[in-house]
């Protein structure tokens, strides 16, 4: 309650103050830019079976939906300084949680705050840059306060009644180990029900003033583990015994280097099949569950008449494994940990309905958004606009997408490169060192065939392991150098309470 009267205040004192907002023009499209957290593509419009996703699905059927969507490192923290700041994380310096570009490269100007400089009013509500979850629930995270004129932060019934009743594999921890909670309480009493609401009022304001333009990010925390959410109906649209299991686990790691499979962990060792089935119901609920909040945001925007001048993003942070390859959670340089959900709609520029099969990166996000609404970027951004596959879904584009990992821990670090191109995925280990994969996506969309052993394919990975040097070298700065952390340097509340 303390934070929502705080911000309250502050959204009123902005809100009535005129001056901030006379460089911005009637004609600039506001910004609707909603972050889900450890969402995969589990969702009825990208083809899952049993996902119901009713509101995302009516979403992509107003826009472009991205088939072939990448995160640059599938961790919240290096991912969302990427994709907030344009850059890949050799250039951030970010490629942990807890921590934030203005530790490394401060003067750099983030999307958010590039909106800001234009006019904008930026409001965040929920998780946008890192928050541990679920203990930064309700405060700031790890985030950046120049990015916004208001912060929102409400917490529910998942961060603060409901934490002693979750099932965890790892006693007492929710955020990190795979855990779930079907909730007997409804919506509006979970945080990310409250984060509707909040965007909801916002969005009421905003709509007085339709000649002052605003970037609202709304970051919803589910389906990040605690998988907490309502019971009815969520959870009862996934009985448990209908929750499939991964099968030929084995077969399918006996081609494959130790660094592929560097992110499980040793708790999930105690994974049985029905903990299994329990985790993946929980996964889903929370996924329709954060999918009933779109639909009231989108509401909100359209019975509010802001729709026709408001270009939306649907995005996750990194993909996500629910048992396939044996893997759960993230920081694999699968398909499955990779692959992000991304909608864009874009008024009066997007098709409706329209499907980009080119590979793109979630660095893209930052050139996109800001030629859409002729906001000036930083020249040093590292993606490419999207704009030209918005008007003309086949444009390839750069046709590949780069996506990075660190193994060995802070002693032996090296670092995975993946590449995705139409076809193929290409993966190295240490530079090859300590691995190759290459997966043939027209034959193996779920990867389960190593080829890069066999002589046959020699030529392919020559050549894809040529353009994914190229690429790497462009995921860095100008002087070839990541930055890093420096003592001294300005961090903003890094420290849980
Ligand atoms: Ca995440």
């Amino acid at each position: 309650m303390k934070y929502r009267l705080l911000t309250l205040v502050a959204l009123v004192a902005i809100l009535g103050w005129n001056g901030m907002t006379e460089a911005a023009s009637a004609k600039k499209p506001n910004v609707l830019f909603i972050v889900s957290d450890d969402l995969n593509t589990y969702l009825g419009c990208y083809g899952d079976p049993r996902a119901k996703t009713p509101n995302i699905d009516k979403l992509a059927a107003r826009g472009v939906r991205f088939e072939k969507a990448y995160c640059t490192y599938p961790l919240c923290g290096p991912s969302r300084n990427s994709f907030l700041t344009g850059l890949y994380p050799n250039s951030t310096g970010i490629q942990s949680n807890s921590q934030i570009f203005r530790q490394t490269i401060p003067s750099h100007i983030s999307l958010p705050q590039a909106f800001r400089r234009a006019g904008y009013l930026a409001v965040r509500i929920g998780k946008m840059y890192h928050y541990n979850v679920p203990k930064s629930i309700g405060t700031d995270g790890h985030d950046d306060p120049g990015s916004w004129e208001v912060e929102m932060n409400p917490a529910g019934v998942d961060r603060l009644e409901e934490e002693p009743m979750i099932t965890t594999l790892t006693p007492g921890q929710f955020g990190g180990t795979l855990s779930w909670y079907a909730s007997p309480k409804s919506d509006a009493h979970h945080t990310d029900g409250k984060i509707a609401d909040d965007a909801e009022w916002v969005l009421e304001r905003c709509a007085k003033k339709k000649d002052e333009p605003f970037f609202l990010a709304v970051g919803f925390f589910r389906p990040h583990t605690p998988y907490v959410a309502p019971k009815v109906p969520y959870y009862g649209w996934y009985p448990e015994k209908e929750m499939p299991v991964v099968q030929g686990v084995k077969e399918d790691q006996a081609d494959l280097p130790p660094a592929a499979l560097g992110s499980y962990k040793k708790e999930q060792d105690k994974l049985t099949d029905d903990l299994r089935r329990q985790a993946l119901q929980g996964y889903y609920a929370s996924i329709s569950f954060m999918d009933a909040q779109v639909g009231k945001v989108i509401s909100a925007l359209d019975r509010l008449g802001l729709a026709d001048n408001t270009i939306i993003v649907f995005t996750s942070d990194h993909g996500y494994h629910m048992g396939e390859h044996g893997l759960w959670q993230k920081m694999s340089l699968f398909e499955g940990s990779t692959h992000v959900p991304l909608l864009m709609v874009a008024p009066g520029v997007s098709p409706k309905g329209a499907v980009v099969k080119t590979p793109v990166s979630q660095l893209d996000l930052y050139p996109t958004l800001t030629e859409l609404a002729g906001v000036k970027a930083p020249s040093n951004l590292q993606g490419q606009s999207l704009v030209p596959m918005l008007k003309d879904v086949n444009t390839k584009g750069r046709g590949w997408a780069l996506t990075q990992v660190s193994r060995g821990g802070r002693a032996n670090q090296f670092f995975g490169y993946t590449l995705r191109t139409p076809r193929w995925r290409y993966t190295e280990w240490d530079e090859g060192k300590q691995g190759k994969e290459l997966y043939d996506h027209d034959k193996d969309p779920q990867e389960l065939t190593n080829l890069a052993s066999l002589p046959e394919h020699a030529a392919t990975m020559a050549q894809l392991s040529k353009q994914m040097q190229e690429a790497v070298k462009t995921s860095l700065p100008p002087n070839g150098k990541t930055p890093e952390i420096r003592e001294g340097m300005w961090a903003p509340n890094l420290t849980d309470p």
